[in-house]
């Protein structure tokens, strides 16, 4: 199974200028590092901010990449360039599933849904139930006993999952997949980004 995780376009296609961050997507990251644990897998994170690229860029990605399963990142603030790439993405490829995950379809699974016509909202932490998702899609098996998920029933009905629980032994995730990402691209968080990093060394000494 071949899977593409994207952090969407924020700064340029979503519209507010310098809030887009330069830190990497560890939400992904961790995503992808469970994911692979726990399931033979190929996966590619593609972060259209960091790398400043179009939704029709981010397409023409996701179309070369062809993956059997997309998963998007997705805040409030994100939420309109979500639902722009998302109808992209479905006018290209029809047949792959997409799940959003992140506080916007954590809050509002059902409605991030209709918003966007994805198949999925992950609600909450996503690690575990998204591994599941993508198992029960390679294995077409039921999921209506995923935890922590909305998707789509028949007739379009939006089913709603119960919640998963919070992940209490951090121990079982792995270190997030840094590797599938360029470290060189990134940098410390936007307040701090006038200092070089010796300064905030000084704060864990
Ligand atoms: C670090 C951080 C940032 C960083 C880095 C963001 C980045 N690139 O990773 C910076 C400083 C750049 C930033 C910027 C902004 N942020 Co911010 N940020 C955070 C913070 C403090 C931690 C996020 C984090 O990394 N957590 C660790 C990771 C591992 O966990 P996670 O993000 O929660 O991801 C898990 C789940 O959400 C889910 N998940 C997330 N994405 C996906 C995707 C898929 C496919 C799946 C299956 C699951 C999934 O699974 C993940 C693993 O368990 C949160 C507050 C918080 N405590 O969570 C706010 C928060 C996410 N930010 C917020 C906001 C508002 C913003 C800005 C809009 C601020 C602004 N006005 O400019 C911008 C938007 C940037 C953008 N590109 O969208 C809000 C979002 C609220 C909302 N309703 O959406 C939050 C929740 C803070 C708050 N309470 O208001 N932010």
């Amino acid at each position: 199974m071949k899977i593409l995780l994207i952090n969407p376009a924020f700064n340029k296609y979503g519209g507010v200028s310098g809030h887009g961050g330069t830190m990497m997507p560890l939400n992904l990251a961790y995503i992808a590092s469970y994911t692979r644990k726990h399931l033979d897998c190929k996966i590619k994170i593609l972060d259209a901010e960091i790398l400043a690229i179009s939704h029709e860029q981010s397409v023409e990605q996701a179309c070369a990449y062809s993956p059997n399963l997309i998963g998007i990142t997705a805040n409030t603030c994100v939420f309109d360039s979500v639902i722009t790439l998302c109808a992209l993405l479905k006018a290209k490829l029809p047949n792959v599933p997409i799940a959003l995950g992140g506080p916007h379809p954590s809050a509002l699974p059902e409605q991030s849904l209709l918003d966007t016509g994805a198949d999925y909202s992950i609600m909450g932490e996503g690690e575990i139930s998204f591994a599941a998702l993508a198992k029960s899609l390679m294995n077409n098996s039921p999921i209506q006993a995923i935890a922590g998920i909305a998707w789509r029933g028949e007739e379009q009905h939006i089913n709603v999952n119960p919640s998963q629980s919070l992940i209490e032994n951090l121990d079982l995730l792995p270190f997030p997949a840094r590797d599938l990402l360029d470290n060189q691209s990134y940098r410390p968080p936007p307040n701090k980004k006038c200092q070089p990093w010796s300064q905030y060394t000084s704060c864990y000494k």
